[in-house]
């Protein structure tokens, strides 16, 4: 019988107040001194930090102290502990060691210390309190939220709708830079628990006044903000408006080989970084979705993003340059493009001829963001070209922070475990660990409800998505019980909310998106089935289902879509039996009696998904009530609150899409389950 209530306070997240002390006398002992000698802004807060950690997570007051010859917890940066034998670390790594009684926290770096801190803290709060010897550092250097927050209040992000990113900007009101110090503070904290080490604050979309983010208008504010993440190893980025130069530099063009613009661009840059001396770049999104860019002039990707590379080069910044380029005004009518191809084929051409200071900014999928798609072939196809993978924590398509769906299942099952077969540790996984990917970039889910992401279980994406930038062969059941241990603290409770995360993308696979198609969602708002909303729109996201049959063939016979990855993984994608079936109707066009590998017909298959999506929606919905009574009240209701949208959600697309297959076909569920004519 579980008696005891389990309390959570969502603003936490997975740094829980449990305030008591429960540790034994012996180990209360020793973290009530911290024996440390640090003077850097990063590496003091990191004393700080672990301080504060065992006050707030335990009720351990400390002492911090240069010198005790008591047993105590003794931390540094390794050029700090002179005399200290350590094992070899990597950048931003550390490591944790129980010596002579005492705990030894060492940095390779004022970063990495502050790695070891939060590690430590988390060690304990997960109740190992030792002996420790652990050894670690992230994968990759760029681990990076990019926040698509408008100046304008966050409801109008894009083209008047939220998608997915809940509640208001931490950072921008009313058209202001407008946020509350301590917030921002506790976010840091929070992001640099999880490794993460930049930030942009403003859309890639920079639209009305963000575009005068880099003028003395609105740096003296930006450099307060990057003033307050500095401390913990976060350093600032910003999306910048690719013809800036025109809009208010007084020229006329924003051609990159036009001197007069890369002049430009170098005063103004000079500016920016007289405000924020180690600001890490820019952003930029160019060429997508209305966004200016260089092909306005006639000129290349590479072209356009070295002309920015140039300014940055003396400061030591570096250009994020999207590769979401697209034609977004497409023919439904015209068969002859596939828009899942322009990436590869923009940019591939182009290896090799990008400044040192540009890193390509890949999205996962060629497409969108969708629930399921395949992994980008331009990874593994860049040989001389830096790059980073890029992924949507903003639930856009995967449920707007109503519905629950565990994202680094998704991005570690389908992406990071994904081998493009161009090497000999072609992963996307291995391609990070080995630095030809160097880094993990996502698209924010944070907003200023209290319990930072609308939903609060969303907390988990948030938390995932900075395990795997860490390490991207984190097993997502690892991500979810850790998570949930550190959140709840109770056993039971803990294994019941992981269960749900793990059980929460499949279910969503099933119900919204048959074998790969995409799109079916109510177009500008992304929530919600309109199966044809996008059938005849102009952005390129087409499912052409008729009464025989669904899908595009995007083999060698059809689009040649899979002919951009290696033979391997193209001879993979190009039979239906041995292509991957989350992504089956992405890659081909298949008749509804086509026979699939588990001998049943597509449109069974189709059918039995959306009855079974549904029911394991209930399920989740079913554990968390179990809930009831065990955990404190106010959470417990705001999560049901989601969940019953959720259920409904789910009803909607089960109900919606066999419909629509049933009309088409006219053939019934073999199990003669309900749908509605
Ligand atoms: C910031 C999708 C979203 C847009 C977003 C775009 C992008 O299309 O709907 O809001 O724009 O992706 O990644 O640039």
């Amino acid at each position: 019988m579980h008696n005891t209530i389990c309390h959570v306070n969502e603003y936490d997240c997975w740094l829980q107040n449990r305030g008591t002390n429960s540790f034994d006398a012996g180990l209360a002992g020793i973290l009530s001194t911290i024996v440390a000698n640090e003077k850097g802004e990063v590496a003091a807060n990191a004393v700080k930090e672990l301080q504060r950690g065992l006050s707030r997570m335990f009720g351990i007051d400390s002492k911090i102290t240069e010198k005790s010859s008591a047993a105590c917890v003794r931390m540094g940066t390794v050029s700090s502990l002179p005399g200290i034998a350590f094992p070899p670390m990597k950048a931003e790594g550390f490591s944790i060691k129980s010596a002579n009684g005492d705990f030894l926290i060492a940095g390779a770096d004022a970063s990495g210390l502050l790695y070891g801190v939060y590690r430590f803290l988390t060690e304990l709060a997960l109740g190992n309190t030792g002996p420790f010897d652990i050894v670690d550092a992230p994968a990759c250097p760029t681990r990076m939220i990019n926040h698509w927050d408008t100046l304008e209040n966050f409801t109008r992000v894009a083209r008047g709708f939220k998608r997915g990113m809940k509640g208001d900007s931490i950072f921008f009101k009313d058209g202001k830079i407008h946020y509350d110090p301590q917030r921002i503070e506790d976010y840091a904290r929070l992001l640099a628990s999880v490794g993460i080490n930049l930030v942009s604050p403003n859309n890639v979309n920079v639209r009305g006044d963000a575009k005068f983010f880099i003028t003395e208008k609105h740096l003296p504010e930006l450099a307060k903000i990057a003033a307050i993440l500095r401390p913990f190893g976060i350093r600032m980025m910003l999306a910048v408006y690719y013809c800036s130069s025109m809009a208010f530099g007084g020229l006329d063009t924003a051609d990159p080989l036009d001197a007069r613009v890369g002049d430009w661009w170098k005063k103004q840059t000079d500016l920016v970084y007289r405000h924020i001396p180690d600001l890490a770049g820019y952003v930029v999104k160019a060429d997508s979705e209305g966004e200016p860019g260089p092909f306005d002039y006639g000129r290349t990707h590479a072209e356009g993003a070295n002309m920015l590379a140039r300014a940055l080069k003396p400061h030591g910044g570096d250009v994020m340059w999207r590769c979401f380029v697209y034609d977004c005004q497409q023919d439904w009518r015209d068969h002859s493009k596939d828009r899942p191809k322009a990436c590869y084929d923009i940019f591939a051409p182009l290896d090799g001829q990008f400044d040192d200071n540009v890193v390509l900014q890949i999205k996962n999928g060629p497409l969108d963001f969708q629930v399921y798609e395949p992994v980008t072939p331009l990874f593994g196809a860049l040989k001389k070209t830096r790059h980073v993978l890029e992924v949507q924590i903003a639930q856009e398509y995967t449920g707007h922070q109503t519905d629950v769906a565990f994202l680094p299942y998704f991005w570690s099952t389908e992406v990071m475990d994904f081998d493009m077969k161009t090497g000999p540790n072609s992963t996307i996984a291995g391609m990070i660990e080995d630095g030809v990917i160097e880094g993990f970039i996502g698209v924010g889910n944070i907003c200023d409800d209290n319990n930072w992401t609308g939903l609060t279980l969303a907390q988990a994406n948030f938390y995932g998505f900075g395990r795997l930038g860490w390490d991207p062969k984190t097993r997502p059941q690892a991500i979810a019980d850790d998570w949930a241990r550190l959140t709840y603290g109770d056993e039971k409770v803990s294994a019941i909310a992981a269960k749900i995360q793990m059980d929460s993308y499949p279910a969503l696979g099933k119900v919204n998106n048959p074998f790969g198609v995409s799109f079916m969602c109510k177009p500008d708002f992304h929530y919600g089935p309109s199966i044809e909303g996008y059938e005849y729109a102009k952005w390129g996201t087409y499912h052409r289902a008729n009464h025989e049959g669904i899908g595009i063939d995007r083999t060698a016979s059809g689009t040649g879509y899979t002919t951009q990855y290696s033979p391997e993984v193209d001879k993979m994608f190009s039979d239906p039996a041995t292509c991957p079936e989350n992504i089956l109707l992405f890659i081909h066009r298949l008749r509804y009696d086509h026979v699939m590998n588990n001998g049943k017909t597509l449109l069974q298959n189709i059918y039995n998904n959306h009855f079974e999506g549904y029911e394991e929606t209930r399920g989740m919905v079913d554990a968390w009530k179990s809930l009831e009574g065990k955990i404190n009240d106010d959470y417990f209701n705001t999560v049901l609150e989601r969940f019953e949208l959720h259920l409904d959600n789910a009803h909607e697309w089960c109900d919606q899409i066999n419909t629509y297959f049933r009309r088409y076909t006219g053939i019934n569920d073999e199990q003669g389950r309900k749908i509605y004519d």
